[in-house]
């Protein structure tokens, strides 16, 4: 059988359902488990307010399937679910900053009033940094017997840049110079103020691709994956990330509130760049289709086996073909 076949066939062979499921049950519990009821109390209630809200948990999922794309689906993931958590964790923190007034200004994130209506601007900004911190935190605490200072210190490297003015915060300020929405941030579009395909790629690319980018790579870094195949799951990690903000985009401009648990319609009535608001829902479909096969092409190498991949297949079919 060719591997093509092979990976259209893991559709039918994989339950991914269960897998997803099971994988969701331990990264709930260990997050419960890392956000504790402590003190300072409203700190904390609304840290776990955000982290504990549900979510798809579609990065921490990558990460452990990009783990297991290395060691193997029937082996231990213990020492990869704190790195899969702290992953959460940012996560959640860029939300909560996301949904500030400053920012996107929503009222409602996954089916509940988002963290600033429910405690306050400021302690929504605070609980964000503390999340952060806890973050890298909670990382080195509970990975540091395990796993090699060396491999550690270049996944917290990786993380900073994934994170920081080349990643999120970078793409974020990017949208905000495009949507026209951020004063003296002329120097940040190019010169003719003209969204093109390439700026949305990149502003994509930062701002919701660098922390998928960074959950599928960690994991396998941390696997102890070799150059090469940390080279082909990046790449397919682009494709996927790329995909998802199409996906996402699309969502917004079809969805509802109650399915998606935030308010949609709001890239348009923002006038914000996507690539449906720029090049239309059929264009953004077809080339959300293309970066699917372009991403499951990735993983059909032979530097990678097919057995160990299917979960990060499922995850892709998963970003794309999504209904929240
Ligand atoms: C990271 C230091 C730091 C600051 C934050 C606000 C900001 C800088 C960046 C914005 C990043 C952002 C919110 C991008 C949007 C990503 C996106 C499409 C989120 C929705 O992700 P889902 O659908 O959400 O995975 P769930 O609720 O399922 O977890």
């Amino acid at each position: 059988m060719s591997r093509m076949q092979t990976i259209g066939r893991s559709q039918h062979d994989f339950d991914f359902a269960s897998y997803s499921k099971a994988k969701r049950d331990l990264i709930e519990i260990r997050l419960t488990e890392y956000l504790p009821v402590s003190s300072p109390d409203t700190l904390w209630q609304s840290m776990r307010y955000s982290v504990l809200s549900g979510g798809k948990r579609l990065r921490a999922l990558l990460c452990l399937a990009a783990a297991e794309a290395i060691v193997g689906l029937n082996s231990d993931i213990e020492p990869f679910l704190p790195l899969a958590c702290a992953i959460e964790m940012i996560h959640a923190m860029s939300l909560i900053h996301d949904d500030l007034p400053a920012l996107d200004n929503d009222d409602y994130r996954r089916g509940k009033l988002t963290n600033h209506k429910v405690y306050g601007e400021a302690t929504a900004l605070l609980a964000g940094d503390a999340l952060l911190m806890l973050a890298i935190e909670t990382f080195i605490e509970k990975t540091i017997k395990t796993a090699d200072p060396q491999v550690m210190l270049n996944i917290i490297s990786h993380f900073c840049h994934a994170v920081g003015a080349s990643g999120m915060v970078g793409g974020q300020i990017l949208d905000l110079a495009f949507t026209g929405k951020q004063q003296g941030m002329e120097n940040d579009k190019n010169e003719t103020n003209h969204i093109d395909a390439q700026t949305i790629e990149a502003i994509h690319k930062s701002k919701t691709g660098a922390l998928i980018k960074f959950s599928v790579w960690s994991g396998a870094r941390l696997a102890k994956a070799n150059v090469e195949q940390l080279s082909l799951l990046e790449q397919f990690a682009d494709k996927l990330g790329f995909a998802f903000q199409i996906a996402d985009d699309l969502l917004d401009s079809t969805g509802n509130l109650e399915t998606l648990g935030k308010t949609p319609g709001k890239d348009l009535a923002a006038n914000k760049m996507t690539w449906v608001t720029v090049f239309g829902e059929k264009l953004a479909k077809q080339k959300m289709r293309d970066l699917e096969e372009e991403g499951l092409a990735i993983l059909n190498n032979r530097v990678l086996q097919a057995e160990r991949v299917k979960p990060l297949q499922e995850l892709l079919r998963y970003a794309v073909h999504r209904k929240n």
